[in-house]
């Protein structure tokens, strides 16, 4: 299976950082996926960069009245071919739920994009030994029956953005879970707090395959060890 080192700018990124994109192409080592999920607005003017590119999210629906909303296919037209969704932050900050993460799923997948779709528990739930039921509650109730090209991400809520990250044995354990409940071929990314300085010792772990990088795919300097160590 190709390692996969994702970037996801989150609400990062304006026409300067262009410059960017293109050093993180050029900096991708042989062999591997590169994936830059950068803000909508600069996805048509990256779609030549040397990268590929995925959207942050997408809405369930086809068309319509959606104020704000982004369509799959709108993100495909733009040049992405991945999208990112049921991430910590938008759970959050958008209360979506497993439901509403499936049906964006299934709407990506028909627009010919692959999904990558992130799981993970927060503090409380891991304390309270409730890790593995979550991330497989969530697993189950996002994941569409037919997704070619499927992604997903472990993202504990509490290593994202924090500088905290879980120990290997964490990170296998719920790797090897979902390693036994995802189709064959997809891939497993951890994401929460990657850098260059843990990278290795994070892809060192059964059933990792690749990351999902936030604040350290941002700048091209920080992101190259990270593919580098893949
Ligand atoms: C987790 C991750 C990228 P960071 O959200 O999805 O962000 O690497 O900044 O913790």
């Amino acid at each position: 299976m190709r390692k996969l080192a994702a970037g996801n700018w989150k609400m990062n990124g304006t026409s300067a950082d262009l410059a960017a994109v293109r050093a993180v192409a050029e900096a991708a080592p042989g062999g591997i996926d590169v994936l830059l999920a950068l803000p909508a607005t600069l996805l048509d003017r990256a779609r030549d960069a040397g990268v590929a590119l995925a959207g942050q999210d997408c809405h369930a629906a086809a068309k319509g009245a959606h104020t704000g909303d982004l369509a799959a296919a709108m993100l495909a037209d733009a040049g992405a071919t991945a999208v990112i969704l049921g991430h910590s932050e938008r759970r959050a900050d958008h209360g979506e739920t497993d439901d509403a993460i499936r049906a964006k799923a299934e709407a990506a997948v028909a627009a010919g994009l692959a999904p990558v779709i992130c799981v993970g528990e927060t503090l409380d739930q891991r304390e309270g030994g409730r890790a593995l039921d979550v991330v497989g509650a969530q697993l189950a109730g996002s994941v569409p029956d037919r997704a070619p090209g499927l992604v997903v991400a472990y993202e504990p809520v509490w290593a994202i953005g924090t500088g905290r990250v879980p120990t290997p044995d964490q990170i296998a354990e719920v790797h090897a879970f979902l390693a036994g409940r995802v189709p064959a071929g997809t891939r497993l990314l951890y994401g929460g707090s990657v850098k260059g300085s843990n990278a290795a010792e994070i892809f060192a772990v059964p059933h990792v395959h690749g990351a999902l990088v936030g604040g350290a795919s941002l700048k091209p300097g920080d992101f190259a060890p990270i593919m580098q160590a893949l």
